[in-house]
């Protein structure tokens, strides 16, 4: 895995809000990270998020923007193997400029073939924190093209948004409402070849193509917060049980839920160390 950034990739993260870095993972990587999405994907079975029921039917229009499975490190040895790792942590601690980085959720996200286009969204109005420096990290497993559903930016966005959500619809270009002047903007298409990712700040707009070809497009993707991030009284992916016990403004720090995988003077968890068990 390739743990050396630039301190031209630090400053273009944050001029533009996202970077692509060539070859993160090396072909034998990329082969074990194939094989335990797939794996981890297939176990899961139609549980999207794990713990709760679903409403959508199978022919929903964002079933078919792509597979969504979330926290598949929660539930699969070889998943917590691979998102367990202060090397990710440290990345995304260094190009977001923060102390701590913590899992809030990964995803695997699988275009299968003919999908929709994932519409203009923002990530982190959705979470149960607000920052502005949240990260995510989205490793393609399959080469992404601009025709089968590769990520789009708008550079510069996340310097701009608010915590407004507006859903992800069948409208690619909602988000817009909320943010006219955007509309005007030109995106970039970030393609990347399989086993290379991308960061992006979560506050950046930005949406992924249609697959329009007969393959598949997966990655694996996962979302941080940095340390010291506060409840914001949003749902997402906690369980009611765990919401009922928070408070606004409450420290999420619970290492069970949101794993410190890297922090640069305190102590944070490994393989070994990760407390089991529910929160
Ligand atoms: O892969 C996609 O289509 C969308 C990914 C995305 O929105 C994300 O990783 O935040
Ligand atoms: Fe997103």
């Amino acid at each position: 895995m390739k743990t050396e950034i630039t301190q031209a990739q630090i400053d273009a993260y944050q001029q533009n809000g996202f970077v692509v870095i060539d070859d993160l993972l090396t072909p034998q990587e990329l082969e074990e990270w194939r094989e335990a999405v797939d794996e981890a994907v297939n176990s899961r079975g139609k549980q999207r998020i794990l713990g709760r029921t679903e409403t959508q039917s199978d022919d929903s229009y964002y079933n078919h923007v792509f597979v969504q499975r979330v926290n598949l490190w929660q539930d699969n040895d070889k998943m917590r193997e691979l998102m367990i790792d202060a090397r990710l942590g440290k990345l995304a601690a260094d190009l977001a400029q923060v102390e701590g980085i913590r899992i809030w959720h990964d995803q695997a996200l699988i275009k299968q073939p003919w999908s929709n286009p994932t519409g203009w969204h923002l990530d982190n109005p959705y979470w149960s924190f607000h920052s502005r420096d949240a990260i995510s990290i989205w490793v393609a497993l399959d080469d992404a093209t601009v025709h089968n559903g590769c990520l789009y930016f708008l550079p510069g966005t996340h310097k701009l948004a608010t915590y407004d959500n507006v859903g992800i619809g069948q409208n690619i270009g909602d988000l817009f409402k909320v943010y006219p002047d955007w509309a005007k903007l030109e995106a970039t298409p970030a393609p990347m070849k399989a086993g290379s990712c991308s960061f992006h700040n979560a506050l950046i707009a930005h949406g992924a193509g249609a697959n329009m070809t007969p393959g598949l497009r997966r990655a694996m993707t996962c979302a941080y917060m940095p340390d010291g991030s506060t409840f914001n009284g949003q749902r997402n992916i906690l369980r009611p049980e765990q919401i009922e016990r928070l408070q606004i403004g409450d420290i999420l720090d619970d290492d069970r839920q949101v794993p410190l995988i890297y922090h640069r003077s305190k102590p944070y968890v490994t393989l070994e160390t990760l407390p089991v068990g529910e929160w």
